[in-house]
């Protein structure tokens, strides 16, 4: 695998290619980097873009991760004094999930956002940006029904972070993707550049397989689950025999959320997966390929139930040292 594809591997969206075949070229002293809000516990949603971001470090990149307390502030994640604690916490979660520690700079959003230059700059893209668009960039990442000031200015400030901690690469979930776009277009007003992008794949709610999977409304994977809360969760999980099932009845599409967690989890961090089957049934399977997964579920050599084993055991596995970390903290 080359460089290039090493990096775009999973991504929904490479904005642009020529700008991400130009890094890959010469990933050395290029930086990359995710914010996140802190939220205390790292569920399967972060541990997306991480994967992205050790896969990164694997390729020569400088790896920063924004731990954005006043973004989550503004977004009514609750007070600063608990933010910032909920920080130090999911700092060294992400560690414990393998990012190496010492080749990634951990960076609290307060320690340079709220400095004069800062709030400048960010005044400078006010003026540039009508509060329909600041609105628009935020309607997937707000909480809450009722767009704020506040949410209209956190666009804003993401953009203005590409330029403050001085990144070649944002990297975010296909939910930040306006918020980018809203950064290429007016990062040059204040005469930066427009940043590279890389925006990675949303995974479907686990038990119906509509819409996407998310930790406020519906079942998600989180590293304070147990070992038998992850079995009953992937157990309950909709998980047809196939990539691609039909819509609902309704019309609404459908995606499946098991196969979606071997692809973007658990072969990129494991490379080989084997599922384990009683004799009688065949014995063990072992894939090296998603690809090769896909089509056995699809052929019926491999049923959802083990598959869903599987996948337990796996994720099981990936969140187990920070969920040990977790525990430590609250002995
Ligand atoms: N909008 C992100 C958090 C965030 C991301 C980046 I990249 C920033 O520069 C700042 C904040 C979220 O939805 O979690």
């Amino acid at each position: 695998m080359d460089a290039y594809e090493q990096i775009t591997r999973n991504v929904s969206e490479v904005v642009t290619e020529a700008e991400v075949r130009a890094l890959a070229d010469s990933p050395d002293g290029k930086r990359a980097y995710v914010g996140y809000e802190p939220s205390g516990v790292l569920h399967i949603g972060h541990m997306l873009t991480a994967n992205k971001l050790i896969e990164l470090q694997e390729a020569g990149f400088e790896v920063v991760v924004l731990l954005a307390d006043v973004h989550a502030y503004l977004n009514g994640k609750g007070t600063f004094a608990e933010i910032r604690e909920t920080a130090t916490r999911m700092q060294e979660q992400f560690v414990a999930y393998g990012l190496e520690e010492s080749q990634t700079e951990f960076v609290l959003g307060s320690r340079y956002q709220l400095d004069e230059e800062y709030i400048l700059d960010l005044h400078a893209l006010e003026l540039e940006t009508s509060l329909s668009r600041a609105e628009r960039a935020m309607a997937e990442i707000a909480g809450g029904d009722t767009a704020t000031v506040a949410q209209a200015v956190y666009p804003l400030m993401q953009a203005l972070d590409i330029v403050y901690l001085d990144v070649d690469l944002a990297i975010g979930g296909m939910e930040q993707r306006k918020v980018h776009m809203l950064a290429r277009d007016t990062l040059p007003s204040i005469d930066a550049d427009s940043p590279t992008c890389l925006h990675t794949p949303l995974i479907a709610d686990l038990t119906t397989g509509v819409g996407k999977m998310s930790t406020s409304t519906g079942v998600s994977i989180s590293m304070e689950d147990s070992e038998a809360e992850i079995e009953e969760k992937v157990n309950d999980a909709y998980c047809p025999p196939t990539a691609d099932p039909d819509p609902t009845d309704e019309g609404e599409e459908r995606e499946n959320p098991v196969l979606q967690i071997f692809e973007y989890h658990v072969f990129p961090r494991f490379g080989e997966v084997v599922v384990e089957r009683p004799e009688q049934y065949g014995g063990d399977l072992s894939y090296e390929l998603y690809q090769n997964l896909e089509d056995d579920l699809e052929s019926g050599e491999l049923h959802p139930a083990d598959a869903k084993g599987a996948l337990a055991t796996y994720l099981n596995e990936l969140i187990a040292p920070g969920r040990e970390k977790i525990r430590e903290r609250t002995e």
